[in-house]
């Protein structure tokens, strides 16, 4: 079942549309943007993934290094040291540390009718600090309050974490430091409070006791964040069986807060699907979907650099209509309209 219709076959953005960020670097992949309407424009804040010039039996990567004149080091590996070994294609290991095979950045990218984009010349938020060293990812942009607030990945050799900024015209970038402690992605902020409180999403991950589940949090300034409640787990020998992760921020609907969330298989197959959250109290949990409501079906969704997956941080709503912005087998980034009473129907049933 897919409840999307695509806008085009093909990607609306792919690597070769976006200029790397500095002399010896190329941009590997492009995906995975958050989505916000600013001045009647709409706005993309790309994951740019950049890598040096690969040669064969090597793995060669970038971090980023304050004390290198470009701002990055590269780092190299042969493939025949007995101390590296690859994880899969996004990471490799070296005597127990972990690297990233691309360094990634945010990048804005707008467009009047949502569908052609132009991409910003220069790097717009890139990783900062020691928890940033192996870039920033995956950004949800929330508008709260008159300011856009955005929560992100930030990785480094010591730990995935959740990072927030914000900003009132995506000019001036306020750093916030980290919102959620290791390990933990995948954090959106509602768009409005509950409760007199501030509300957000976000994905620990649990070694040996749980797993990758999703919960919820409340806070009365963005800052210090507290009841914290599970809210979905995965579910064994379905295509959410291993990770689970929200979009972008949760929209209100007449029947509840509608979360629309990543999940992952056995295989690293990434679907998508939907949560109904109670509208006053948001960590009852009213209805999930059995089966995802979008799975990876067009060619450039099913290759690439990570392939099989659809992955969304960021979607544009309009009355019914929504438009969602996707990561596509961790390489490009396409575009799909649905109809929320169409998601919310499939709760239903
Ligand atoms: C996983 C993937 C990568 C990402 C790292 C760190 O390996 O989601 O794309 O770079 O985690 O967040």
């Amino acid at each position: 079942m897919d409840l999307f219709e695509r806008l085009d076959t093909k990607p609306i953005l792919m690597p070769a549309d976006v200029p790397p960020s500095r002399a010896g670097l190329n941009v590997r992949c492009v995906i995975n943007p958050g989505a916000f309407v600013y001045q009647r424009r709409i706005g993309l804040l790309l994951r740019v993934c950049e890598q040096p010039p690969q040669e064969k039996d090597w793995f060669i990567t970038a971090v980023r290094d304050a004390e290198q004149p470009n701002g990055i080091r590269v780092v190299r590996f042969h493939k025949d040291d007995p101390a590296v070994r690859p994880r899969d294609p996004r990471v490799f290991v070296h005597n127990g540390t972990a690297y990233l095979t691309t360094l990634s950045h945010l990048r804005l990218a707008w467009s009047g009718d949502g569908r052609h984009f132009k991409v910003d010349p220069t790097p717009t938020f890139e990783g900062q600090g020691p928890y940033e060293t192996y870039g920033v990812e995956d950004c949800r942009v929330t508008r709260l309050e008159g300011t856009f607030q955005l929560t992100y990945t930030s990785v480094s050799n010591m730990a995935v974490a959740v990072g927030r900024a914000s900003t009132p015209d995506f000019k001036q970038f306020d750093r916030h430091g980290l919102m959620f402690p290791p390990e933990n992605k995948d954090c959106a902020i509602f768009p409005a409070k509950c409760n007199n409180e501030y509300v957000a999403i976000h994905r620990p991950s649990g070694s040996g006791f749980g797993g990758h589940f999703m919960w919820i949090s409340a806070s009365p300034d963005l800052q210090a964040w507290g009841s914290h409640r599970c809210i979905a787990t995965t579910r064994t020998g379905t295509w959410d069986s291993e990770r689970v992760g929200v979009n972008g921020p949760p929209i209100a609907t007449p029947r509840g807060w509608l979360v629309l969330y990543h999940g992952a298989d056995r295989r690293s197959h990434y679907a998508l699907g939907a949560l109904l959250l109670d509208g006053e109290q948001p960590w009852r949990v009213l209805a999930r979907s059995v089966d995802p409501i979008m799975t990876p079906q067009l060619e450039f969704e099913k290759r690439g650099f990570f392939p099989n997956v659809v992955f969304s941080n960021g979607h544009i709503v309009n009355g019914d209509e929504i438009t969602i912005y996707y990561g596509a087998a961790d390489e490009y980034i396409g575009a799909a309209r649905g109809s929320i009473g169409a998601i919310m129907k499939s709760l239903a049933d």
